[in-house]
């Protein structure tokens, strides 16, 4: 135990809590199915590409009154995407209960992600090692990875490494990318006579992996009670020092869930939402004039501090920005191949770059800051995006506010001082130790997979609801992974895709922030929620986010 903290020590002996319905054993269970369900759009095309695995029942899990008897099973896990913190107790729960089915049955690891599967790296997992991870964060127990399992030979080659395991089920535990993986490869197992299910989990922090069926992605709630405690000691330091302005980017990639969340838990001067730029069509200087137009009236009023949220995605929500990193993201993968341009400087580059772009895109790229510029070039992600965790956004506004408040002072409007830190949360959140709400709901997520896994369904995304309520009447059972499909434009051609779920602007959370925004840019409303809690009393260790909260009704607007 050398190697452990206090905390390590004492959160390896906590018992994640489970539905009472499962609780009861996987062996005691009774699965009620709902009617056949149907895509949330495009059901023709996505019946046609789902023939197999289309249209089947939700399901719920209920105790029965008497037991079952178990077959043997070998079940592979694979860890997909981003850390999210909790990924280690959905594989303690699904080891707990393929166990408690029947102790012969084996679980294994697949290793570094989706990749894992497809070279066939992998471990087996004993009592031993998943003792070591129970409660802990991180996906270091068999690491993770973005391949994109999507292609014939990667799923014939997944077949050979399962069959050459006697594995007849796999669970994929991912995003909105990942789990679309699973319902592609669920349904070519069926169509190719496999005999291997496959089972998804929700998992990502940036919480847009929701909707009717699933309340939120396991992750979103430790990693926005991190970023709101560092969100809380920094407005405590800006109100002690009243020095500086903070412009903090929060994780979350496209949706502004994350940032929306840390807001409300700790109420900022500023917090700019991707979805309502883009509703409203904000250009960026509009947005630099909303910020200004903040910075000023504090200022008059003796205050030369403040706070602002600005959500990762940011720069992609703002109409010609992102009309901009279209054009710029189609011509890159061209532009890859052309020797001057891949051997060429950053220099080089950006002049190759703007003088390939459309006249009006490369306008909007020649007014850039050349950090963003050189930002705006790195690497995309498998999807060919922009990686906008690598954007410094926070930065780019900043410099504009400064050239604003610099004209404004000119002109005599303006006589504060605007000093100024920039922040950028999310690594720090992403391996947390998973707050008592994701340490349970993960476990319930990892043993209710096995549970779909021994009704012998495949093609479904492992459910636990109700989630507002205490762990014991959580609603544990299955949703076709197909009830979450659309068809979506990716590298040019139209794909069957779990629809992602962006801030609702006539929702109860972003009607919240908007009630509020001009008192709290005004007054310093600030809120300091501290260390998530772990031990104590459940009003502060069991709380769910006021997104959930807010979602369910169950606070005030
Ligand atoms: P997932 O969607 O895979 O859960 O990843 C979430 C995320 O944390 C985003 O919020 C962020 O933009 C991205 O991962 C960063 O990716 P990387 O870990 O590759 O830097």
């Amino acid at each position: 135990m050398t190697n452990l903290s206090p905390l390590q020590i004492e959160r390896l002996k906590y018992e994640p809590k489970l539905p009472s319905s499962l609780a009861n054993g996987i062996n005691h269970l009774v699965s009620q199915e709902g009617t056949a369900t149907q895509s949330v759009a495009n059901q023709d095309e996505i019946s046609a590409l789902f023939k197999n695995t289309y249209g089947k029942p939700t399901v719920t899990f209920k105790t029965a009154s008497e037991s079952t008897e178990s077959s043997l099973r070998n079940v592979g896990v694979i860890l997909s995407g981003g850390q999210a913190p909790g990924g280690h107790n959905v594989i303690a729960g699904l080891y707990d209960a393929l166990k408690q089915a029947n102790s012969s049955n084996k679980l294994y690891g697949f290793l570094g992600g989706p990749s894992g599967i497809i070279e066939g790296k992998y471990v087996e997992f004993d009592d031993k090692f998943i003792d070591a991870y129970r409660n802990t964060g991180g996906f270091d127990i068999i690491g993770s990875g973005r391949t994109k399992l999507e292609t014939e030979e990667q799923f014939q080659s997944s077949l050979e490494v399962c069959k050459k395991l006697n594995i007849s089920a796999v669970v994929i535990i991912g995003g909105d990318d990942s789990n679309t993986n699973a319902a592609l490869l669920a349904e070519w197992f069926v169509a190719h006579n496999a005999g291997i299910q496959v089972i998804g989990c929700p998992k990502t922090i940036d919480g847009d992996l929701k909707n009717e069926q699933i309340e939120i992605s396991f992750g979103f709630d430790t990693a926005t009670k991190t970023y709101a405690e560092l969100i809380g000691n920094i407005e405590r330091d800006a109100n002690s020092a009243k020095k500086y302005w903070h412009f903090i980017k929060i994780m979350g990639r496209s949706a502004s869930h994350v940032a929306l969340e840390a807001a409300l838990q700790t109420q900022p001067n500023i917090t700019l939402i991707s979805e309502e730029v883009e509703q409203k069509k904000m250009s960026l200087s509009s947005i630099i004039d909303y910020i200004t137009d903040i910075v000023v009236r504090r200022s008059d009023n003796g205050k030369n501090f403040g706070i602002a949220v600005v959500p990762e995605g940011l720069i992609e929500f703002i109409p010609e920005l992102k009309s901009m990193i279209a054009n710029l993201n189609d011509i890159m993968s061209t532009l890859e191949s052309n020797s001057a341009y891949s051997n060429g400087t950053d220099a080089e580059k950006i002049s190759i770059i703007e003088n390939t772009l459309s006249s009006e895109n490369s306008s909007v790229f020649k007014s850039l800051p050349s950090l963003i510029k050189s930002q705006l070039l790195m690497d995309r992600d498998p999807h060919g995006n922009v990686q906008v965790s690598k954007i410094e956004t926070e930065k780019l506004l900043i410099s504009m506010v400064e050239e604003k408040l610099a004209n404004l002072k000119k002109e005599g409007k303006y006589s504060g001082k605007f000093s100024t830190q920039s922040h950028f949360f999310g690594y720090e959140g992403r391996c947390a130790f998973p707050s008592n709400f994701d340490a349970d709901y993960c476990y319930s997520l990892g043993f209710n997979a096995f549970a779909l896994i021994n009704f012998g369904l495949t093609g479904y995304l492992s459910s636990v609801r109700n989630l507002t309520a205490p762990a014991t009447e959580w609603i544990a059972g299955g949703v076709p992974l197909t009830m979450m499909m659309n068809m979506e434009r990716r590298h040019g051609e139209m794909k069957p895709v779990i629809k992602k779920a962006l801030v609702e602007l006539d929702g109860p959370v972003f009607k919240k922030l908007e009630l509020n925004r001009e008192d709290w840019a005004m007054n310093d409303r600030y809120l300091f929620p501290g260390a998530i809690q772990y031990f104590g009393p459940s009003s502060v260790c069991d709380i769910t986010t006021v997104t959930l909260a807010l979602e369910k009704s169950l606070a005030n607007v």
